[in-house]
């Protein structure tokens, strides 16, 4: 099993290394992947110094399996060049997600869908795969009607930039600017650029890709997408309508006992999911659900969990971890 990392040298990516290494990801070969100017820079990896390749140096080499996480344009490019040479690409960038003839997964859902022939797999967007963590058990029993999103995300969510415009702004210090504001102090309501109908993408991405994994057409949903001065994780409140009476109690059993979620919901304890707390684990919290007391079959609820972790590297290695595991590769 050769096993390539494209985008080794970026925030996903070494977080990537991170999860491989914990989860004990089985390979005989890694190649460590990033543009032109990191050739040649050394990463340690499992007391093991790898030297950073550049994506020609790794096509060559017919991975079998890599993990993208470098940009919609380098994925758009390149994972069609490791397919053709047989590699399987999971590919963490939005280049893919809405393309017809790709599969777009989060392994508790729907890694039923994947085959052989799958050369290109999606890796859905952080804020979309938390909430439909969540979710997904939720509408197989009762039916998502609709939903109303709002989103307060973490800064990771744009990248090192961004960590270092509020470190500067913390410190009181001048730098370069991730965000057209300042993000210290401040909320504000623009994740990533506007569409034509006034929304931003990463709204537009909550409604698009929820549809595609959820494999529903028929749910309506709504969202409000905004950038908080925070690092651990992305937060979501949900408003979410059922087509048939909902019983909140046996919604609190259902996400008990879903993979990949941990209930966190007791007012009594002031217990409830935080970014400060989900950072740095795999598992998606939910907590604050109760029933939306101003219309029938309503109920909110509050889902945490770390951007950079299921949002995008965690999910990312557990479709190759489905993959090898079905023989798909
Ligand atoms: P590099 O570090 O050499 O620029 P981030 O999202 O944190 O900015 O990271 C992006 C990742 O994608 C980095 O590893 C970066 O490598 C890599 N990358 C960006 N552009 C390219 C490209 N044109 N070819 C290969 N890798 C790229
Ligand atoms: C954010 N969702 O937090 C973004 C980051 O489509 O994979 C990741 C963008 C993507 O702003």
């Amino acid at each position: 099993m050769k096993l390539a990392v494209v985008g080794a040298t970026g925030m996903v990516g070494n977080v990537m290394l991170q999860v491989l290494e914990e989860r004990n990801f089985p390979f005989d070969e890694l190649l460590l992947v990033a543009s032109e100017r990191s050739v040649g820079k050394k990463i340690p990896f499992k007391g093991k110094e790898y030297t950073v390749i550049g994506l020609q140096e790794a096509v060559d080499q017919k991975p079998d399996v890599a993990v993208f996480s470098a940009g919609g344009g380098t994925s758009l490019e390149w994972a069609p060049k490791f397919a053709e040479v047989g590699t399987t690409v999971v590919d963490n960038s939005s280049a893919w997600r809405m393309d017809p003839t790709k599969k777009l997964v989060v392994p508790e859902i729907n890694a039923n869908v994947l085959t052989k022939e799958d050369k290109i797999i999606a890796n859905p967007n952080c804020s979309t795969i938390q909430m439909v963590v969540a979710l997904a058990p939720l509408h197989k029993k009762y039916g998502i009607k609709r939903l109303v999103i709002s989103t307060y995300q973490s800064i990771t969510g744009t990248g090192v930039k961004a960590v270092k415009q509020l470190e500067n702004e913390f410190k009181g210090e001048k730098g370069e600017m991730a965000y057209a504001y300042q993000i210290h102090k401040n909320a504000i309501p623009q994740c990533d650029v506007f569409e034509e109908n006034g929304y931003t993408k990463e709204e537009m991405k909550l409604v698009r890709e929820t549809k595609k994994i959820l494999n529903d057409n028929t749910i309506a949903v709504t969202a409000t997408a905004v950038r908080i001065p925070v690092v651990g994780g992305h937060s979501e409140s949900i408003n979410i309508e059922f087509n048939s009476e909902v019983d909140i109690a046996d919604i609190k059993k259902l996400l008990s006992e879903s993979p990949g979620v941990v209930l966190q919901d007791n007012p009594a304890t002031s217990d409830y999911p935080m970014p400060l707390y989900a950072h740095g684990k795999d598992d998606v919290f939910v907590g604050r659900i109760r029933l939306d007391e101003s219309q029938p079959n309503t109920i909110n609820m509050w889902v945490v969990s770390d951007n950079l972790r299921k949002g995008a590297a965690t999910n990312t290695i557990q479709i190759a971890e489905y993959l090898l595991k079905n023989k798909l590769i």
